[in-house]
């Protein structure tokens, strides 16, 4: 460096305090500042939205400093670093967990005080950042604040939609569906980095160039987009640790398009141009169903263009070849979504970097790990083959490339068995050619993971045998988790004080197996009393949601029992409705003197169901249809409500599992891959009413049988009640109901 430029920097350290204070009125100043210079509001004069933007950008300049430094330790480190590569993420809000994972909450809540705003109302103001459908998605999120927490080098990459998850809005029983058009009034907790931006290409055709003698393949696309990132740092709780969670949006190239500029149509060029921004518009709302469409395949191109883009100028940065790239670099794929990666990173090596063929193989072998999801062989991914061809030539010849090697390898290890080879194959011939995507996944992984350890059982005797049995050594599985973070210290802080008192320590917020620690106080009367108090609060505070969003007045003497999660025939919603009719009839049939027996229950039903899964919809219905009945049911009074919570998100999860007694979890054995919601609410100290499914068997095997309620069908026992056909019948004054509505 000249001399010019380091009497510049000492001058820069000279005028920076280093790190922003922390104390209430440098908290105040920073909140006002941000009030007149951020906001763009008078200090004497904004409302508890301003506020809440002034408090959130104060917020954010303490995450940026600690994500600067983090970024630097890191890059100084050069560590193998985590990727973790999903097409969703549901964030909800950010204000009160970052305040608490940078561990100034209350120093900000106090500051707020005087300034005359409370931190909880402000926190109300933020909506949800709702990129993602369900518990995929939100299974996303706690790993990034786990990640975080755990001082990983991680980086989370996933898309940044202008419409997140569609609103539900409940008309005449009926869901209907409305955008979420959420960056409408800005998102302080993103950071735009203009100069990080990528073009992703697509289209065009394929040819054969001479090269060092042979020949090769040189992909001439025919659309360039640009990527651009968005950055939203994510602390972790008691550590600087600040990982990135980055996302990309399309924007139009600015490498200009000859074509169009020829037919001197400049009006429709710049149109057609813009027509580029729609890759990131939306989100596909649709939970496991695959339609093959043009547009969702760009936007897992897209994302995973420019990720690894990303990805490997970071590691170009400091390293002059590939020889480490496999000790620097890992890949998980969140489900199949993100698996042309696999193909990209062939494309690139051999393409653009020119290592040889075996050489890519080699590495992409070994960076790879792969997470599946689902039971259902329905549930995995296909690409037509037609589609790809258009729309990425190149892949689409890697992927016939890798299927052949892999093919040629598999007949020497299993033999000329046709069955069994096609059943593997990546390429699906019939009808519809298509690209098997977790067969692709699965050949270049090094691993694959189940999400809970049944769900790994079925994956290697049913979905994925044949894969199993060829390499077993692939097949693991991590169980779900979810972060106490979020969903207890967040979400219920009176209970997260009230553990932090009996343990005398807040490490659990760290390290969740000290909860354990509460066992000695099991027995303790003045434990429960205090953790009634608690429940009562939260069921308050739930019952005034519920009032006023649907108009029913509930009793929070009463029994709060809840499922809540997307809707879906095997999560068997239906049979949860059936079962409140028929104790509606039971309370109607009964003896007036019995009726004091019945316990008084609330029942609770929310989540949304995919725009174009009909039964599902039809679920809905019913369930405010009985509701209709029920709650209008003078003679039945407080004895059963039953109330439909629409537009259920991630901040209505955080209000609702507080306050519910009772949870349900009752997928038919077999088909719940983990499940976390039922975690969320245990860990709320809610029971549980479940089937033996996915994460539920770990659950009982760790708080034992004893403290849950289980029912239903076993895995084992399913097929056969199945061909069996149904049994139940319906009490006659509802039969007509359901008839009507399903
Ligand atoms: C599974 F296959 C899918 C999917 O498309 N979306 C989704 O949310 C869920 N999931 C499973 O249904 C849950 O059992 C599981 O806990 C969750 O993913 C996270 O692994």
């Amino acid at each position: 460096r000249g001399g010019e430029t380091r009497v510049g920097v000492e001058r820069m350290f000279g005028l920076m305090d280093r790190f922003l204070k922390s104390d209430p009125s440098s908290l105040q100043k920073d909140i006002l500042d941000h009030v007149e210079y951020t906001v763009a509001r008078s200090r004497f004069s904004f409302d508890d939205f301003e506020a809440y933007q002034a408090l959130a950008h104060s917020v954010r300049d303490r995450l940026i400093e600690r994500w600067h430094d983090t970024q630097l330790h890191f890059k100084k480190k050069d560590p193998k670093r985590i990727y973790f590569l999903s097409m969703e993420f549901l964030m909800g809000r950010s204000l009160s967990n970052s305040a608490i994972n940078l561990g100034i909450r209350d120093q900000y809540a106090d500051a707020l005080k005087e300034l005359g705003f409370e931190f909880e109302v402000l926190a109300e103001q933020e909506g949800d950042a709702a990129l993602g459908n369900g518990g995929l998605a939100r299974l996303s999120a706690c790993q990034m604040d786990s990640l975080a927490t755990m001082d990983y080098p991680a980086w989370g990459y996933g898309l940044r939609y202008q419409y997140g998850l569609f609103r539900q809005v409940i008309l005449d029983g009926y869901q209907h569906e409305q955008p979420d058009y959420w960056l409408n009034f800005g998102n302080p907790w993103e950071i735009e980095r203009v100069h990080v931006t990528y073009p992703v290409k697509f289209y065009g055709t394929v040819e054969d160039e001479n090269f060092n003698g042979g020949k090769r393949k040189v992909w001439l696309p025919g659309e360039t987009v640009e990527a651009v990132a968005y950055d939203n740092p994510i602390p972790g709780h008691g550590t600087r640790n600040t990982i990135t969670l980055r996302l990309w949006a399309a924007k139009p190239s600015d490498q200009i398009d000859m074509e169009s500029y020829n037919t001197g149509d400049y009006i429709n060029a710049v149109v057609n141009r813009q027509r580029a921004e729609t890759i990131s518009s939306v989100l596909y709302p649709d939970d496991r169903s695959y339609q093959g469409k043009e547009l969702r395949l760009k936007q897992q191109y897209f994302f995973v263009s420019a990720s690894l883009q990303d990805i490997i100028r970071r590691f170009k940065d400091s390293h002059s070849n590939f020889d480490d790239f496999p000790e620097k670099v890992a890949l998980q794929l969140n489900d199949t979504h993100p698996s042309f990666a696999i193909a990209e990173v062939m494309r690139v090596l051999v393409d653009e970097e020119h290592l040889d063929w075996n050489r890519a193989w080699d590495i992409v072998c070994k960076i790879f790990s792969f997470t599946t999801h689902t039971v259902l062989p329905e549930g995995l991914e296909k690409v037509p083959v037609d589609l790809l061809e258009s729309l990425l030539p190149r892949h689409l010849q890697i992927i016939y490339d890798i299927n052949f090697d892999y093919i040629e390898e598999l007949k020497k290890r299993i033999g000329l068995d046709y069955d069994r080879l096609s059943r593997m194959s990546i390429v699906e011939d019939g009808a519809i050619k298509s690209i098997r995507m977790a067969n692709l996944a699965i050949v270049c992984s090094h691993t694959v993971n189940g999400v809970s350890r049944v769900h790994s059982e079925l994956l290697k005797t049913r979905v994925f045998k044949d894969f199993y049995e060829l390499w077993p050594h692939k097949f693991d599985y991590k169980t779900n988790g979810v972060t106490q973070r979020r969903w207890i210290v967040v979400s219920n802080p009176s209970l997260s004080a009230l553990i932090s008192k009996w343990l005398g320590t807040e490490a659990w917020i760290r390290d969740v197996d000290l909860l354990a620690g509460l066992q000695e106080q099991a027995a303790n009367a003045d434990l429960h009393e205090e953790w009634r108090m608690v429940r009562k609060v939260n069921k308050m505070r739930l019952a005034e949601y519920i009032e006023a969003m649907s108009g029913v007045k509930v009793s929070v003497s009463a029994m709060f029992d809840v499922q809540i999660k997307r809707i879906h025939e095997y999560k068997r919603q239906l049979l949860n409705v059936l079962g409140i009719i028929h104790r509606y009839d039971c309370i109607k049939n009964m003896e007036k003197s019995d009726r004091t027996k019945v316990v008084p229950r609330v029942c609770i039903i929310g989540g949304k169901a995919a725009p174009g899964y009909e039964i599902a919809r039809k679920i809905i219905k019913l369930c405010n249809a009985v509701a209709e009945k029920i709650n209008n049911d003078p003679d039945v009074g407080d004895l059963l409500k039953l109330v439909f919570i629409p537009d259920y998100n991630v901040s209505v999860a955080e209000l609702v599992i507080p306050g519910a007694d009772l949870s349900q979890h009752i997928s038919t054995a077999g088909h719940e891959a983990s499940g976390t919601g039922s975690m969320k609410f245990l860990m709320n100290g809610c029971l549980l009413l479940a089937t033996e499914d996915g994460s539920t068997v770990e659950i009982m095997e760790e708080i034992g049988k004893d403290n849950m309620f289980l029912f239903g069908a076993k895995m084992h026992e399913v097929p056969a009640l199945r061909e069996k056909g149904p049994t139940l019948k319906v009490p006659l004054q509802f039969a007509r109901v359901v008839r009507y509505v399903m």
